[in-house]
This record gives C-alpha cells, sequence and structure tokens, in this order.
C-alpha cells in the first residue's frame, strides 16, 4: 500500500503518516492488512467500534500500529487472554486479535485451546509465516519437519502444529484457512469471522520472504505465492486423500462453522441470576 490518501479508499483504514509499512519487501503482512481493511469495509464496520488486539511480532504490527482503531499492543503470547478481559468489560466493541503463529501457537498456544474452548467471542486471525520472523528465524510451532532454522541447524525434528484443526477440536465455532495467494477467499472468510458470534479463527498462510525466505530458499513474494498455489488443497478433496498424500500439502477452506453457546453471553447470565438473587437476600435480611 502507498501513502496517497485519495488513491485508494481503504487509505482510510490506516492510521495517517505511516505508510509505506516497515514489512520487508514481497512480506505477507501487507497483503493481510490489505484483506482485513476490505472486509471491514464491505461489512461496513465502524473501526471506533473496533479494539484491535496483538502480540508481539512482525504480523502483531499489522493491527498495530497500521489499523486506525483502539489497539492493544500486548506481550509475547497474550494477545489473546488480553482480548478476553477487554471483550467480557466491553461488549460493545468488536475485539479482534491479529498476530503471528509463534504468538497465538506457541507461547500463546494454551490461551488460544482455552478460549476456543470456551468459545470467547472473539475474531482470531492468525498469520501463519511457519517462524519466528521478527527475531530473525528460530523455530516455531508451525515449521515443516526437516526446516533448517537458526535453531533448528541439522533440520527441524519436530512435526508441526495444525493449529487450525488444533482450534477447531478445542471448541472454536469458526474456523478456517486460506493463504496470501487466496485473497478473495480470504476476504470472505474475515467476514465471515467478523459477522460470527463465538470464537472465530482464520489461519492465514502468509509468506515470510526473509526469515523463512532464507530457511526455505525462496527470496520472493512470487515465488512463495506460486508454492501455495501448488500445494493447496481443498477441504472437500482433502477428505478424499490419504495422509501420505496430504503430505506438505496446504489444506485451505472453512474447516467448521456452528452455532454454539457464547462465553460472554453465559457469563453475563450468570452474573446477572446471582446477583439477582444476592440482591432478593439482602431485601429480607
Ligand atoms: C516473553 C517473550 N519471549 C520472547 C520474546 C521474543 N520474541 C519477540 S517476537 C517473537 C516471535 C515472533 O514470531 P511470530 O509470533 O510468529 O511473529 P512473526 O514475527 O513471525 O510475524 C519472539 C520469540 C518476547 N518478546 N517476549
Ligand atoms: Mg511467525
Amino acid at each position: 500500500m502507498i501513502d496517497e490518501p485519495q488513491s485508494n479508499p481503504l487509505r482510510r483504514y490506516i492510521r495517517p503518516g505511516l505508510l509505506p509499512t516497515i514489512f520487508c519487501t514481497g512480506c505477507g503482512g501487507g497483503t493481510v492488512l490489505n484483506c482485513f481493511c476490505k472486509a471491514v469495509d464491505e461489512l461496513e464496520l465502524d473501526p471506533k467500534r473496533m479494539l484491535m488486539v496483538t502480540g508481539i511480532g512482525c504480523s502483531s504490527w499489522i493491527p498495530s500500529p497500521y489499523f486506525l482503531a483502539d489497539t492493544l499492543h500486548t506481550t509475547h503470547g497474550r494477545a489473546i487472554a488480553f482480548a478476553t478481559g477487554a471483550r467480557i468489560m466491553a461488549p460493545q466493541m468488536k475485539t479482534v486479535v491479529i498476530a503471528g503463529d509463534g504468538d497465538i501457537s506457541g507461547i500463546g498456544g494454551n490461551h488460544l485451546i482455552h478460549a476456543a474452548r470456551r468459545n470467547v467471542d472473539l475474531t482470531v486471525f492468525m498469520v501463519n509465516n511457519s517462524i519466528y520472523g521478527m527475531t530473525g528465524g528460530q523455530v516455531a510451532p508451525t515449521t515443516p519437519a526437516d526446516v533448517t532454522t537458526t535453531t533448528t541447524p541439522y533440520g527441524n525434528q519436530e512435526p508441526a502444529f495444525d493449529v487450525a484443526s488444533l482450534v477447531a477440536a478445542a471448541g472454536a465455532s469458526y474456523v478456517a484457512r486460506w493463504t496470501t495467494y487466496h485473497v478473495f477467499n480470504l476476504v470472505k472468510a474475515m467476514k465471515e469471522a467478523l459477522s460470527h458470534s463465538g470464537f472465530s479463527f482464520v489461519e492465514i498462510v502468509g509468506q515470510c520472504t526473509t526469515s523463512y525466505g532464507k530457511a526455505v530458499g525462496k527470496k520472493s513474494a512470487a515465488e512463495f505465492l506460486a508454492d501455495y498455489k501448488a500445494r493447496t488443497v481443498r477441504l472437500k478433496k482433502a477428505k478424499e486423500m490419504s495422509t501420505e498424500e496430504l503430505k506438505d500439502k496446504i489444506v485451505v477452506g472453512t474447516l467448521k462453522n456452528v452455532d454454539e453457546p457464547e462465553f460472554c453471553q453465559r457469563l453475563y447470565a450468570v452474573t446477572e441470576r446471582v446477583s439477582s438473587a444476592t440482591a432478593k437476600e439482602a431485601a429480607h435480611d
């Protein structure tokens, strides 16, 4: 995105004076920001009634400072914990988390699964670049096996998390996965997630042309996007494929979209019940 206010109607969602972004050339962060602005615009959401919560990492810069709304830029791995508290106390705000794979599924993994289990009304966009990008390319729980990173010089000996499946199994009521190649599908999924009541989660497989590019020998966004295109399998087709056939594939689509009781509403209802019972008891005393 170029900092020319009149050139792009989505420019009004970006905090003034900050473009071009500080993202590396070819980084997927700009695409995610662009798609998010588009989703907000198409849904006609008022950014004044949105709270963006994030942690630490390159992907955490997408909402903060770039998106022009209230932001809570928290510590590494704690975005969902802060967002849960904010969502409970400020239900008038649409609470959205955008952060990296390390932040959300590594250090913040426990917050993630419990927020999903509780079905807290949060929208979470996890940018999965398969690495700790900002800190120079350390292995993440999402790094595929055998990839050589700065902390796995002989190749990663651990399998990668399938974060979208993990979150779906933990109890989230909306879960999807797309890549930065699939911009139209991504905008649609973002709109669905933002419109959903309950824990909604979109895993966005996106390129880190610097740290992960170094790890896998890719230099440009074009190389990454061609690779995403080649390795993507739609969920429906994936269901007919064997584990062996699905090795190295990126399964995309809506993994889950159900209506389940949402945590904050349950919390407000029980609080109301207990406080009116306490008030009645006090009136009898
Ligand atoms: C408690 C704590 N541990 C470690 C760090 C260092 N640190 C900052 S960002 C980061 C990883 C970022 O990776 P990710 O969340 O995937 O974001 P990316 O930069 O890849 O978008 C780490 C390890 C920190 N800031 N705080
Ligand atoms: Mg990362």
